[in-house]
């Protein structure tokens, strides 16, 4: 219990936990508690006894329940309501104080304006409720310039959540005390308070969503969602939407990529850094088994890249997380072993997957053989032959957004540079995306100016990760789209800027890669997974020079004998369609790229319409 006295109603609550001295962060606090108005404040320490408190407390609420202990040790198991199951980009707002700058691509409301709005939610959102203030830091704390933040939040489950995906607790808050260090406010309420005596639900939301980031303060507002990153704050908030308009202003760059360590025979070490859209294969590439003899790959991230350059001029790439937030379905011992023995380890959330009858996880793909009976991720008895009782034969058990929350350093393949603050030297940057067609498996760009013109006209279909219709087409710059904090035309002559000031030789070379390229019956023509290691494999030698490539329009492409297929169990014809590229495919897609850029206004960057121009007329006429 505290024993502070003073006059703000945060003194007066029950609490647990050490009260920080930070003086900024007690004054916000004080604010919070006055508006939200919780029962009790819990000051996180991210120990292993907090978390045995709160799985209790989350397992006494209905809200989790634990999973066998011999399978999966020290885990536990939440299934979400059904209509909060991914991350909510309607409601997601970048609230600048100029419109403009928010640009086309985000949704915008003024910041008195939605402070107005999300204060009259905010009041009393807490009642009946403990508020948990979790100190964190994304990246290294040892950093040169550490960026912390404190999330405050009413929900338990996005407590434990962060203490696997950050640097959360007590070592976080003494080091923001000591240096005296200004943090990231993140504000977040489930929004449904609980009056006197009003029983609790197993999921506690809100209909009403509201995921607002105000750049210029530096400062998150979240409600009404309990999930992933909606309400874990650090991650797409923080580490992706603030953090990019912080990168901009001081020179840096906040992506959304994997970071993974290449390893060649001759034990020769690539870094490569790759973007692609929410469950386009971050995950699965970054713990990637190559089936190419005598390769192996080391993992540093599965989803946030922080690039600065170095002294040397180098890019360097961090990853500021501490764990995977990642799809389940599609995950198993074929296609990513490594994340399966990531998961078997234990101290792992798994979120709308579904239950076995001993109280394992399954979910579609992790076998090849579906177990007979399950409990699915509604929480109804579902059969293998005949789907959920009362449901349609086709639903899955597992919802396709399904997702498993596991501790980075129980990845077996995790590279000792991990831990490295100064980061790894970037070899090669991958764009990619989910496109049936036009795309080859991989081109490599002229240089820089072309890489980002490649980045910034990425396209991909959509997916379960976030709420709305699956298989749309649209346009995903850098794999970005929903989560550039500012102007995507800035954004992109942010790095068109850092490429003309950098040594062109010392740049990562730019690459852009599908796998999904699929044939008129709809299957997948590459196989993908460890596959991919082919194209890694390309994209190494290139870096290196040691192979030629093909000059086209739309940029270099392996000869006939380039990507090694030794043992690769595909036919001649899929082979070819999958890695050359069809001119009228690509005379089709320049219309729709300057429809895009139509969307930047006069903000767009001069050399993407060079870009443009010189693609259209290489293409030249059918
Ligand atoms: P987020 O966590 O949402 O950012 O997703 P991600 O980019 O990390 O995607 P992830 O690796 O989790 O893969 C998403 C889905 O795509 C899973 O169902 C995978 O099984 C599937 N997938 C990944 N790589 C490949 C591939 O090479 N080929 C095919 N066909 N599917 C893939
Ligand atoms: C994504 O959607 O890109 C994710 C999952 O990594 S979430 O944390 O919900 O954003
Ligand atoms: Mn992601």
């Amino acid at each position: 219990m505290s024993t502070t006295v003073g006059l703000s109603l945060r003194n007066s609550l029950p609490t647990t936990g050490d009260q920080p001295t930070h003086p900024r962060l007690l004054e916000w606090l004080d604010k919070v508690v006055e508006l939200c108005r919780p029962d009790a404040i819990h000051y996180c320490d991210g120990s292993d006894e907090e978390w045995d408190s709160l799985v209790d407390l989350l397992v006494a609420a209905g809200t989790v329940q634990r999973l066998n202990e011999d399978r999966k040790p020290n885990s536990i198991y939440a299934r979400t309501d059904p209509d909060d199951v991914a991350r909510v980009e309607d409601s997601t707002f970048i609230c600048s104080v100029d419109e403009r700058d928010a640009g086309p691509t985000n949704n915008w409301m003024a910041p008195a304006e939605m402070k107005r709005v999300m204060t009259q939610l905010y009041d009393g959102c807490m009642v009946g409720r403990t508020m948990y203030v979790m100190p964190f830091c994304m990246g290294h704390l040892d950093a040169k310039d550490p960026k912390f933040g404190v999330e405050v939040s009413d929900s338990a489950y996005v407590a434990l959540s962060m203490r696997i995906m950050t640097r959360m607790g007590a070592e976080v808050l003494r080091v923001m005390e000591e240096t005296g260090a200004d943090f990231v406010p993140c504000l977040h309420s489930v929004g449904m308070p609980l009056s006197d005596g009003q029983p609790d639900v197993a999921w506690p939301c809100n209909s009403t969503k509201y995921i607002v980031h105000f750049p210029e303060e530096r400062m998150i507002w979240s409600y009404g969602s309990g999930y992933g990153g909606n309400s874990l704050l650090g991650k797409k908030c923080y580490a992706l939407r603030i953090a990019s308009a912080m990168a901009r202003d001081e020179g840096w760059l906040a992506e959304h990529m994997l970071i993974l360590k290449l390893i060649s025979p001759t034990g020769r070490e690539y870094h490569i850094a790759a973007a692609f859209p929410s469950a386009c294969g971050k995950t699965n590439l970054a713990m990637l088994q190559p089936t190419v003899p005598g390769w192996r790959v080391e993992t540093l991230g599965d989803d946030i890249a922080w690039m600065r350059f170095g002294e040397d001029g180098r890019l360097y790439a961090t990853n500021p997380e501490t764990g995977f937030f990642g799809v389940a379905p599609g995950t198993g011992a074929a296609t990513n072993p490594n994340a399966m023995a990531a998961i078997d380890r234990g101290n792992s959330i798994f979120t709308n997957v579904a239950l076995t009858p001993d109280g394992d996880v399954w979910w579609e793909g992790m076998t090849k053989e579906k177990p007979a009976v399950l409990t699915d991720w509604k929480g109804r008895t579902w059969r293998a032959e005949s789907g959920p009782e009362g449901g349609r034969p086709d639903e899955t058990a597992a919802h396709p957004n399904s997702r498993f929350c596991t501790p980075i350093d129980q990845c077996p393949i995790l590279s000792p540079d991990y831990d490295n603050p100064e980061g790894v030297p970037i070899d090669a940057i991958i764009f990619g995306g989910r496109r049936e067609n036009t795309v080859p498996l991989v081109t490599q760009s002229r240089d820089w100016r072309h890489g980002v013109f490649m980045g910034a006209t990425c396209s991909s279909e959509s997916t379960a990760a976030a709420k709305g219709a699956v298989g749309v087409l649209r346009r995903d710059p850098m794999a970005m789209l929903p989560f550039i904090g500012y102007h995507v035309a800035d954004y992109v002559q942010h790095w068109l800027n850092l490429g003309a000031k950098a040594d062109a030789d010392k740049l990562p070379k730019i690459f852009y890669v599908n796998w999904f390229r699929r044939d008129s019956s709809g299957r997948f023509m590459w196989p993908g997974f460890g596959e991919n290691s082919r194209v890694l494999k390309w994209v190494a030698e290139r870096v290196d020079g040691l192979v030629d490539a093909v000059e086209t329009p739309i940029g270099l492409l392996p000869t006939d004998d380039g990507l090694d297929v030794d043992g690769l169990d595909i036919s001649a014809d899929d082979l070819h369609d999958v890695v050359r590229y069809q001119p009228q495919e690509w005379r089709d897609e320049v219309p729709r790229i300057g429809r895009w850029f139509d969307t930047f206004g006069w903000r767009l960057p001069r050399d993407l319409v060079d870009e443009l121009r010189q693609l259209e007329s290489a293409l030249g006429q059918p």
